[in-house]
């Protein structure tokens, strides 16, 4: 399952290039000039896909863009923001908590297990209380599970952890696996060459990562690429980031997706309740 890019001057032969590659029944899902370059002057592209893959293409990037809430008498969920120093873990963590737009009704914790970075701890302690949302700090395994309890109350808990491989990343580590997240999402600069990404994705396994949360799209020249660069990564987008600013939301990343390729982002149809 991939979106596949062909290129050339003359758009009949391109087509016929996406019918030889992808057969007769292929998707066209954008069309465009591209950016000139170093001799070639600029080149018609067409990003497609083949008939039989776009159903499962819809499927991997369609990911409700609200945070999953406990059941009524689970624990609440436990979201992880883990990834490379300065990927923006934190900033995903602050903007949730300070947009009620994305998380709705569902009441937010956060715990968070970076207190080795200067200035980390008070940063997200400060921000945790201007929004009135509870915040806990765990130093040791031990004290990962008493910090889970006393925000059980809570819907969905955020944990921030420090960057991979800035500090002793096998404590943290440990730290993390005593809180079992339910999701762990997998921060990263949208604005990094793609085998760099897939190299650090790759180098995170023991994380087990179940989410990619690419930021920095405000640094992107435009989102041609991103549809490509979340299905290379092989896991599903919830949010993604564009922008510094602590009050702006995250981006659903369906929408954005959908949007990159010229399609418009499904809709998610109400549930039909009878009564
Ligand atoms: N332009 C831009 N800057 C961002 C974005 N997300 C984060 N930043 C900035 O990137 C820097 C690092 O962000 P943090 O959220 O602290 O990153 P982190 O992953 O928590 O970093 P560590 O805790 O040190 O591993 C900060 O200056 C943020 O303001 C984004 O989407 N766009
Ligand atoms: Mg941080």
């Amino acid at each position: 399952m991939q979106l596949r890019r062909f290129r050339g001057r003359d758009m009949a032969k391109v087509m016929d290039q996406v019918s030889a590659s992808l057969g007769p029944d292929a998707m066209i899902l954008r069309t465009h000039e591209t950016e000139p370059f170093a001799g070639y002057g600029t080149l018609l592209e067409v990003v497609a896909a083949a008939g039989s893959d776009v159903e499962k293409i819809g499927e991997a990037l369609f990911v409700d863009s609200r945070p999953p809430a406990r059941a009524k008498g689970e624990r609440p969920k436990v979201i992880a923001f883990v990834g490379p120093a300065g990927g923006g873990k934190t900033t995903a963590v602050l903007k949730l908590v300070a947009d009620a737009a994305t998380h709705g009704d569902v009441r937010l914790g956060v715990l968070t297990l970076d207190t080795y970075r200067a200035g980390a701890l008070e940063e997200i302690v400060a921000h945790a209380r201007i929004h009135r949302t509870p915040i806990e700090v765990a130093y040791t395994e031990q004290e990962v599970e008493p910090s889970l309890r006393r925000l059980r109350s809570r819907d969905a808990i955020l944990v921030d952890v420090p960057g991979l491989g800035r500090f002793d990343d096998d404590e943290w580590i440990e730290m993390l696996k005593a809180a079992r997240p339910d999701e762990t999402h997998f921060v990263l600069p949208s604005t990094l060459r793609r085998d760099v990404a897939s190299r650090l994705l790759e180098r995170a396994e023991r994380l087990k990562p179940t989410h990619l949360l690419l930021t920095h799209l405000d640094e992107l020249a435009g989102d041609l690429g991103l549809a490509d660069l979340m299905l290379a990564l092989g896991i599903p987008s919830r949010w993604v980031g564009d922008g510094a600013a602590l009050d702006r939301s995250l981006t659903p990343a369906s929408s954005r997706a959908f949007r990159s390729l010229g399609l418009p982002a499904p809709v998610v149809q109400p549930v039909l309740e009878v009564v």
